[in-house]
């Protein structure tokens, strides 16, 4: 495993340029626009052919705060342990896919994984590279100087990957989704090359209005983050919503920037609103500013109904914020258990690499020192804080990581493997490209699915659509042996585990499974068992929101 740093031209407008320049006499100047400047993780030297990935290790970029006179590629903070467990994640599947021989025998597969930093303009750089390669190729041409890629990963939030697959939809290049959720991207005509092991938000929303049928409660209100997750998301909410005849009491956005004002309007609706009972779709990343602000003003007599992104994130199911957001309930996508993924995830070591500038961050934000003699930062936080003010720190911790830390000792979500949920869309992510790839392997020419001629792909020369036509017609069975198909619109069917937090005896928060929503092309069912359910109301009962 290499971990990357790579600043690679940006030659796709130098290309442009070029081309409209030539038709003229004169000859072509061709300039650098920008640098990207990229992190993650690569493994590409003697390997047959590369999976992309895209996935957040950091959940934000650092705002520049001068007038910007040139283009810079920002820098990220706020170490995302939830998004690094997902990267190795993938780095574990691909190892025990090249591994195993009865899937791409002959073939070995690398990997290049970039870190989206949560943003769009991030995930933009990190496809455009994939697009460009690194040796000064340029977009609309593929290079196999190195091997050469096959298909890409991601990239997480919906925002980003609709941003993405734009560009990728241009070469039907084969992307393959493990958290977006976004009902657009089920559109595709507009999205012809996206597939993913994630159900639309269209499942997530009627899944929330049937629970709300199930409680009889009728005046809800909806919160919704800045971005094509929540505002989505809450529109197909608030349609079923209208089709049932219940009503919307209120409708609110988190800002993406943290806004005193923004912020302030929200609670101050919450507090002057009698419904009971609030629909939050967000990431858990934008959420945890509106989680301060409740705190803040101490609003502790709402039911909370999380969307998927949240509602096991131990950014937000904190005991200090339990008073607040006890008794949640939301529905998540099914947990699994991935056999030596513990073990891999425990192997992670500073010393193992010293240009390994992610794991150096993750020890220091884990156990809270600075690793010696290195200049990775941690803990620095750019964001407009509460008071409005910016809160420009830099922390450095005097106390000098001895390498000796014990990960057994950490209580870090990154090495928590009791809820493996979008980690297991992760790994399925990556053996969805390996089985398409596999199928194709396998093709008999004159029985191929090309016409005219019926003929076949083969590893070492196709061309991204054709492996695209395998990942459509794909069937197999997970490692937890479920039967993973995607439908016409490349989504996946199945259910959600609806969960409810509880306190348990050791004051940790516990999501107790408290029933499940099935969903397939016929139909769907809530199935619930309201007794096992903790209310935050001050008799323990069900709340009422008429
Ligand atoms: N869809 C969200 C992203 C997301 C997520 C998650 C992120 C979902 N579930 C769990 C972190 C952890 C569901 C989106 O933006 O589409």
């Amino acid at each position: 495993m290499v971990p990357t740093k790579t600043s690679v031209v940006p030659s796709w407008l130098v290309f442009f340029l070029i081309a409209l320049m030539t038709d003229g006499e004169e000859e072509p100047t061709c300039r650098l626009l920008g640098k990207f400047d990229l992190h993650g993780y690569v493994e590409s030297t003697n390997h047959s052919l590369i999976i992309g990935g895209m996935f957040p290790i950091h959940s934000r970029t650092i705002p520049e705060n001068e007038s910007i006179l040139e283009p810079v590629s920002a820098k990220c903070e706020g170490f995302y342990f939830r998004g690094f467990r997902w990267t190795k994640t993938m780095i574990h599947t691909i190892n025990e896919i090249n591994q195993r021989k009865d899937i791409l025998p002959n073939i070995t597969l690398g990997y290049q994984i970039f870190d989206t930093c949560f943003t769009v303009s991030k995930a933009m750089e990190g496809t455009l590279s994939f697009l460009t390669g690194q040796d000064e190729n340029k977009p609309n041409f593929r290079c196999s100087a190195g091997a050469p890629l096959a298909g890409v990963v991601g990239a997480g939030g919906s925002a980003l990957s609709v941003a993405t697959s734009r560009l990728l939809g241009l070469y039907y290049f084969p992307q393959v989704g493990y958290a977006s959720s976004c009902s657009v991207l089920s559109d595709k005509y507009q999205f012809p090359a996206y597939v993913r092991i994630m159900a639309s938000d269209k499942s997530q929303s009627s899944a929330m209005v049937q629970l709300i049928l199930h409680f009889k409660w009728v005046w809800i209100g909806t919160i919704a983050a800045d971005d094509d997750y929540g505002k989505y998301g809450i529109k197909i909410f608030k349609e079923e919503i209208e089709k049932s005849g219940l009503c919307i009491a209120f409708s609110e956005t988190i800002p993406k920037i943290y806004s005193k004002t923004k912020m302030e309007t929200a609670v101050e609706t919450i507090k002057n609103s009698t419904a009971k009972v609030i629909v939050l779709y967000t990431s858990d990343i934008d959420l945890s500013p509106f989680v301060l602000e409740i705190k803040h003003n101490n609003i502790t007599d709402r039911t909370w109904i999380a969307s998927e992104a949240w509602i096991t994130s131990s950014l937000i199911a904190k005991p200090e914020y339990f008073p607040f957001f006890k008794g949640t309930i939301g529905f998540a996508v099914p947990r699994a258990n991935i056999t030596g993924l513990k073990e891999f995830l425990y192997d992670v070591h500073p010393s193992k690499d010293p240009n390994d500038n992610i794991t150096i961050e993750f020890w220091q934000t884990a156990f809270n020192c600075t690793w010696p003699n290195s200049s990775v930062p941690y803990n620095s936080d750019h964001r407009v804080n509460m008071t409005g003010q910016e809160n420009r720190v830099y922390s450095m911790s005097d106390k000098l990581c001895t390498g000796e830390e014990k990960l057994e000792d950490l209580e870090n979500t990154y090495l928590d493997v009791s809820q493996l949920r979008i980690t297991n869309n992760v790994k399925n992510a990556v053996y969805v490209l390996a089985y398409a790839l596999d199928e194709m392997s396998r093709c008999v020419e004159g029985q191929g699915p090309y016409v005219p001629g019926r003929t076949c792909a083969y590893l070492d020369s196709f061309e991204p659509w054709q492996l695209m036509y395998y990942l459509k017609v794909l069937k197999f069975k997970t490692h937890d042996n479920i039967t993973l198909e995607l439908d016409d619109n490349g989504d996946v069917t199945g259910s959600y585990d609806a969960l409810n937090w509880q306190l348990n005896d050791d004051g940790k928060i516990d999501f107790v499974k408290i029933g499940k929503y099935e969903f397939t092309k016929s139909g769907f069912e809530l199935v619930m068992n309201n007794n096992s359910i903790f209310w935050n109301t001050e008799t323990l009962e069900l709340p009422k929101s008429v």
